[in-house]
C-alpha cells in the first residue's frame, strides 16, 4: 500500500469549523462527513454551552473521537477548557488526520477558527450554515440579525441546509440573496467533504460578540407519554428557539428536535440525554419557567 500522505504525524493538523445558528444542521452535516470519511479519522469537537451536550450523543460512532466542550460557549467562555483539548489532540497526533469543530449555534466561528493558527494545526476553512427557510428572516431579526451577518461574512463556505422545504424559486432567491451578504463559496447541501476541504481560509474578519440566550436543561419523569410530550412541546414558547434531546415517552427512547416552528418527536435507541431548550434573547423569564415546571 502506499503511504498516505495524510497519515504524515509531522503535518500539522487540519481543522475545519462548522458554524451557523441554532438548528441549521451542524450535526446533521458533521454526520454526514462522518458517515463518509473518505478514510479521515476525524477527531470532532462540539461545542454546547449547556451542562449537557446533547450534540456530542447525537453525533455518530466513527473511528475517531468526539470530545464534547460543555457549560460556556467556546467563542468567550471556556477558552481554557477548549485550549486543554488541543492540547490533547496534538499529543494524539497520530490518532487523527482531520479535526471537525461544531461550534454552538449562536457562537462566532471565526473567533474559535483562530484556534486552528495555533502551531501544530492548520486551519482548512470556516464552513457556516445557513438554513434555507430561515435565514433570510433570522438576518433580519432584531436580536439575532447581526450574529447572523457576522457568521455569513465569517465564512469561507457557506452551506445551503434545508433546501427540501422550500420551493426551486425560492431556493434561487436565498442563494441571490447569499451573494450579497457574504464573499464566501455557496454550496448546496447536504455538502461532502470534497467540498468542504481544502485550505481556502481567508482569514479577513471582525470578531463579534454575541447576544446571551438563555439554556434550558430539563430532565423529564420516566413514566411520560407521547402525548404528555407533544403537547407540551407544540405549547413552547415562541422565544424558544431550540430544544434538543433524547428522552423516554411511553417507555421508549425519543429523539426531540425542534427548531424555531417546527418540531418532530422520533423513535431511537438510548441512551437518554434529557432536554435541553434555548430562548432567544428576547424572552420572558416566566413563561419559560413555567412552561419548563409543566414537565418536571
Ligand atoms: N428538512 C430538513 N431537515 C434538516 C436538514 N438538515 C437538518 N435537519 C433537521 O434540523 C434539525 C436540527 O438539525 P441539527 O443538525 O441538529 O442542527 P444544529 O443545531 O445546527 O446542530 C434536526 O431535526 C434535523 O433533522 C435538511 O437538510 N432538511
Ligand atoms: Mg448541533
Ligand atoms: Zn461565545
Amino acid at each position: 500500500m502506499s503511504p498516505n500522505p495524510r497519515n504524515d504525524v509531522t503535518a500539522p493538523l487540519p481543522v475545519t469549523v462548522i458554524g451557523g445558528y441554532l438548528g441549521a444542521g451542524k450535526t446533521t452535516l458533521v454526520n454526514n462527513l462522518l458517515a463518509n470519511p473518505e478514510g479521515r479519522r476525524f477527531a470532532v469537537l462540539v461545542n454546547d454551552f449547556g451542562a449537557v451536550n446533547v450534540d456530542a450523543a447525537l453525533i455518530a460512532e466513527h473511528d475517531g473521537d468526539t470530545m464534547a466542550l460543555t457549560n460556556g460557549c467556546i467563542c468567550c467562555s471556556i477558552v481554557d477548557g477548549f485550549a486543554d483539548t488541543l492540547q490533547t489532540l496534538r499529543d494524539r497526533r497520530s490518532d487523527f488526520d482531520h479535526v471537525l469543530i461544531e461550534v454552538s449555534g449562536v457562537g462566532d466561528p471565526w473567533k474559535v477558527a483562530q484556534w486552528g493558527r495555533t502551531p501544530g494545526f492548520a486551519l482548512d476553512a470556516v464552513v457556516v450554515l445557513a438554513s434555507a427557510d430561515t435565514i433570510v428572516d433570522q438576518a433580519d431579526d432584531l436580536y439575532i440579525g447581526d450574529t447572523i451577518h457576522a457568521q455569513l461574512r465569517q465564512a469561507d463556505v457557506v452551506v445551503v441546509t434545508k433546501l427540501d422545504l422550500v420551493t426551486t424559486a425560492r431556493a434561487n432567491e436565498i442563494r441571490a440573496w447569499l451573494t450579497t451578504a457574504t464573499d464566501a463559496t455557496i454550496v448546496d447541501g447536504p455538502a461532502s467533504l470534497p467540498l468542504l476541504v481544502g485550505p481556502r481560509a481567508r482569514g479577513t474578519s471582525d470578531p463579534i460578540g454575541h447576544p446571551e440566550h438563555a439554556t434550558s436543561f430539563i430532565s423529564p419523569p420516566d413514566d411520560l407519554s407521547r402525548t404528555q410530550l407533544q403537547t407540551w412541546l407544540r405549547d413552547r414558547p415562541a422565544s424558544v428557539l431550540r430544544v434538543k434531546g433524547v428522552v423516554l415517552a411511553d417507555a421508549q427512547p425519543v429523539l426531540v428536535q425542534a427548531v424555531g416552528a417546527r418540531d418532530e418527536i422520533t423513535n431511537t435507541t438510548g441512551p437518554t440525554t434529557g432536554l435541553v431548550a434555548i430562548a432567544g434573547p428576547a424572552t420572558d423569564r416566566d413563561g419559560l419557567d413555567r412552561w419548563i415546571a409543566r414537565l418536571r
